[in-house]
C-alpha cells in the first residue's frame, strides 16, 4: 500500500467498471510503438510507462515495439504511437510544427493514439498526459498541442550532504548521506518520474547553502550517478555552489571572481563536471546572504559573481540561477525607514543589464519570505534586460509544514496574476516569467520542494497537490488551480464524486482558512522566526534585526511601508501600483499592514469592522473550518466510491490524512488563542462577541 504514496498520481488504479466501457474505442490489441529503443531513452520510457498505465487501468498486456513498420506487420488494428517529430519523421502538417522545445502534440483518433514530441522529453510528457486522461476515464478523442510558458521548470531541493535537509518534513535527503552520494538511487529515478509527469525538467540536488566539498572528484562522480538515475525522464542535474570554494575547497588565497587563479578554477571544475554530466543544467547561488559569502566582499557586484559562473558554463549549454534573496539581516528596528523588503530591488535594480544571456536572477514571489501573503517581489518590474525566474516553495516552511492542509496554487496565482503595470502597459508577473513581457529568452520557475525519504515524499499525502500544481502553472500559468486540483484528486485518491467533492473544497478552504488563524491583513504568518518557523510566535518578529517587523504596539499595528511616511517600499512598485499601496483607502485588505501602521481601531474597507475586531472573527473563523476539513473527511470512511468499490481510498492514506486533519483542528485552535490573546493583551480591546481574553 506504501505504493500509493510513492507513486502520488501516478498510481494507474483500475478504472471503475462502468467507465472502463468508455474504453471499447482503445482495443485490447492495440501496439504500443515508442521511437527509440536505447532503454534510457525519455521515449523508451514513455512506451514502457504506457505500458504499465495501460495495465494498471485496464488491465491490457499491450506488446511494445521500437519500429513503425514492424509494427504495421502485425496488423493491429490500433497502434499507440510516441516518438520525436523528428524520429516520425512528420512531413510537417497541423500547427505542430509550432512547438517549442519541450513540447508535444496528443492526437486520439478512436484507437489510434500519436504522441509527438519537439524532443524526447516532449514525448514523454505527451505520454503522461494521454495517460492522466485515461486514468480519470476520458476516452474521447483530442487534438492537444502543448508547448511550455517557459524553458525553466526547475525544482530546487534543500538537501546537505549529511542527509539533512533545511527545511524538509519529510525525513532524510534520497540523494546524499554522510558527506557523499548514496548508492541506492532508486528513489532519485522515482523522484525524476513524477517530475517529468509534471513537466518538470531541471533539478537543483543540494541546499543553497551549499557545501565546497560536493566538489570533490568522488562526489562529482556520485552527482554523475544521479544524473544517470534522471536523464531517463528528461530531468537536468543542477547544483548550488558556495562561492568560496575555490579557497576552502581549491586552497587558493582568495576567492575574488574577477581574480584569475579563481576564474580558472572554476572553469576547471565546471569542465570536470561536464565530462561527467554533459547535459549538466548548470549552477544556483546563494551569494551575500544570510551570512554566505559573495561577490560583495571583494567589492565586486552581484552581477560578477552570477557572471563568473555563466562565463564556465557557457561553453556547456549551462546556465546560472542567481538568487536576489541578499538582505541585511541584522538591520536596526528602531529605524524607521529600515526595510528589509526594500532589499531585491536595492541590490538589483542597478544591475540590470549587466547579466550575461544564461544568468536568471531567481526572486522569491514576495519581497520578504514565503508568507501566507505577500504583494509580489517588486523587482520583476525592475529587470527588463535580465532574465527572471520566480521562486515559490512547495515545503511548508512557514505555511505549517505539511502539518496543516494548505493548498498553495492560488496563493501562487495571486501572484502570478498581478498586473505590476510596467510603464503602464499590461505587465502580468506571469508574462514577465514566460518572457513575453520584455522579450527574454530564458525565463521560469524554481520550486522549493525538499522531498525526503518518507514514502509519500513530502510526509503529507495532502501535500502532493501543491507539488503537482507547481508543475502545472510552470508549464501554463494561466491554468486554474481548482481544475488542477480535481485533476490529482482523481489521479491520487478516487474518482468517486464525494471525495472528489471534499477534496477539492477542504483543500480551497485551506489557504483562506491558514491566512485567518495564522497572520492576516498582511501583517506576515506570526510564526517563530527565530528558531523553528512553526506554531504561534507573534513576539519574535519584533526589536530583532531579521526585519520580519509588525511594528505591534499598545495602540497601533504595522509597517508603515508608504513613500509619504514610511520605508518608501510602496514606491518601489510602478506609479499606478505605488500610488494605490500608498493610501490605506486604496490598499487591499489583505495587504493592510503589510504597507500601513494603523491603529487597531481602523476599519477595513470590505467589512467595515475595526482592524482588531476582524483579526478576532477571522481566527475564530479560520480556526472553525479547519474543524469543518477534519469532519469532512471523516465523512468519507464509508464512501464506497460509487463503482469503485468498497472503500474508496485505501485505510492507509486515509488514516494518515485523519491523523493529519485532527493535528491541524487541534493546532489551529492553538493559533487562534495565541493570536487573539496576544493582540487582546497588547491593545486591551475586547472582543465584540466576549470570545477573547480575561472574562
Ligand atoms: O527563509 C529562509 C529559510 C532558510 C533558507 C533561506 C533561503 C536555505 O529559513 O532556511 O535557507 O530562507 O531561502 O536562502
Amino acid at each position: 500500500v506504501a505504493e500509493n504514496g510513492l507513486n502520488g498520481w501516478l498510481r494507474y488504479a483500475p478504472l471503475p467498471d462502468e467507465l472502463r466501457q468508455h474504453a471499447s474505442s482503445l482495443p485490447s490489441r492495440a501496439v504500443i510503438v515508442a521511437l527509440n529503443e536505447t532503454e534510457t531513452s525519455p521515449v523508451y520510457v514513455a512506451g514502457k510507462e504506457l505500458q504499465a498505465g495501460l495495465k494498471g487501468v485496464l488491465g491490457y498486456t499491450l506488446s511494445l515495439s521500437h519500429n513503425l513498420n514492424l509494427s504495421a506487420s502485425t496488423n493491429s488494428s490500433a497502434i499507440i504511437l510516441v516518438g520525436t517529430l523528428a524520429a516520425y519523421n512528420l512531413s510537417v502538417k497541423h500547427n505542430v510544427s509550432t512547438l517549442a522545445a519541450d513540447g508535444f502534440w496528443l492526437n486520439v483518433k478512436g484507437g489510434q493514439v500519436t504522441i509527438l514530441g519537439q524532443n524526447e522529453r516532449g514525448a514523454l510528457y505527451g505520454a503522461f498526459e494521454y495517460l492522466s486522461m485515461i486514468a480519470q476515464g476520458d476516452f474521447s478523442d483530442v487534438d492537444l498541442v502543448s508547448s511550455p510558458s517557459a524553458p525553466i521548470r526547475w525544482v530546487n531541493e534543500w538537501d546537505n550532504l549529511d542527509g539533512t535537509i533545511e527545511r524538509g518534513y519529510a525525513g532524510a535527503s534520497i540523494f546524499f548521506r554522510n558527506g557523499a552520494v548514496v548508492e541506492d538511487l532508486t528513489r532519485a529515478a522515482q523522484y525524476a518520474r513524477l517530475l517529468a509527469s509534471i513537466r518538470i525538467n531541471g533539478i537543483v540536488l543540494n541546499n543553497v547553502n551549499a557545501n565546497a566539498t560536493l566538489l570533490t572528484a568522488e562526489n562529482m562522480d556520485g552527482l554523475g550517478r544521479i544524473a544517470d538515475a534522471m536523464r531517463p525522464y528528461g530531468v537536468q542535474v543542477g547544483i548550488s555552489l558556495n562561492f568560496a570554494s575555490p579557497q576552502t575547497l581549491g586552497g587558493l588565497a582568495t576567492f575574488d571572481p574577477l581574480d584569475p587563479s579563481v576564474v580558472g578554477w572554476w572553469t576547471d571544475k565546471t569542465a570536470q563536471l561536464y565530462q561527467r554530466i554533459p547535459d549538466f543544467a548548470g549552477y544556483l547561488v546563494k551569494a551575500n546572504s544570510e551570512g554566505q559569502p559573495g561577490p560583495l566582499t571583494y567589492n565586486r557586484t552581484l552581477a560578477d559573481g552570477a557572471n563568473l559562473f555563466a562565463r564556465a558554463v557557457l561553453p556547456h549549454g549551462g546556465v546560472v540561477m542567481f538568487r536576489a534573496f541578499v538582505y541585511n539581516n541584522h538591520l536596526d528596528p528602531s529605524d524607521w525607514k529600515a526595510d528589509r523588503a526594500n532589499a531585491a530591488v536595492d541590490f538589483f535594480q542597478h544591475l540590470d543589464g549587466h547579466f550575461l544571456d544564461n544568468v536568471v536572477v531567481q526572486i522569491k514571489y514576495g519581497p520578504i519570505d514565503f508568507q501566507v501573503r505577500e504583494p509580489p517581489s517588486p523587482l520583476f518590474a525592475h529587470l527588463p534586460h535580465t532574465n527572471a525566474a520566480i521562486e515559490l516553495q512547495i515545503s511548508q516552511e512557514y505555511l505549517g509544514q505539511q502539518s496543516h492542509l494548505v493548498y498553495l496554487a492560488p496563493l501562487w496565482k495571486s501572484i502570478l496574476d498581478f498586473d505590476l503595470c510596467v510603464d503602464g502597459q499590461p505587465s502580468l508577473v506571469r508574462s514577465i516569467l514566460s518572457g513575453a513581457r520584455f522579450g527574454r529568452k530564458l525565463s521560469g520557475y524554481a520550486g522549493v520542494v525538499n522531498v525526503g525519504t518518507n514514502p509519500n515524499w513530502l510526509g503529507s499525502h495532502m501535500a502532493m497537490s501543491n507539488l503537482f500544481a507547481f508543475g502545472h502553472l510552470a508549464w501554463d500559468p494561466t491554468q486554474n488551480p481548482q481544475t488542477l486540483l480535481e485533476t490529482w484528486t482523481r489521479l491520487t485518491f478516487s474518482l468517486s464524486p464525494t471525495v472528489l467533492s471534499t477534496v477539492t473544497s477542504i483543500s480551497m478552504a485551506s489557504w483562506p482558512a491558514y491566512e485567518n488563524y495564522t497572520g492576516n491583513l498582511g501583517m506576515q504568518t506570526l510564526t517563530d522566526i527565530l528558531y523553528t518557523h512553526f506554531g504561534p510566535n507573534p513576539a519574535s518578529h519584533d526589536n530583532n534585526g531579521w526585519g520580519q517587523w509588525t511594528r505591534a504596539d499598545s495602540t497601533f499595528i504595522g509597517m508603515d511601508r508608504t513613500v509619504s511616511n514610511g520605508t518608501g517600499f510602496a514606491g518601489q512598485y510602478p506609479p499606478d501600483i505605488a500610488a494605490q499601496f500608498e493610501a490605506p483607502a486604496t490598499t487591499p485588505d489583505e495587504l493592510l499592514l503589510w504597507f500601513h501602521h494603523v491603529p487597531y481601531t481602523h476599519r477595513l474597507r470590505g467589512d467595515g469592522k475595526t482592524v482588531i475586531q476582524h483579526l478576532y472573527d477571522a481566527h475564530y473563523a479560520g480556526a472553525q473550518t479547519a474543524q469543518g476539513f477534519l469532519a469532512a473527511w471523516a465523512a468519507l470512511r464509508d464512501d464506497d466510491g460509487g463503482a469503485a468499490g468498497a472503500g474508496a481510498i485505501d485505510a492507509e492514506r486515509f488514516d494518515d490524512v485523519l491523523f493529519q486533519l485532527t493535528y491541524q483542528a487541534g493546532h489551529a485552535l492553538v493559533w487562534r488563542d495565541a493570536i487573539a490573546g496576544f493582540y487582546h493583551n497588547l491593545s486591551w480591546i475586547a472582543d465584540e462577541h466576549g470570545r477573547v481574553g480575561y472574562h
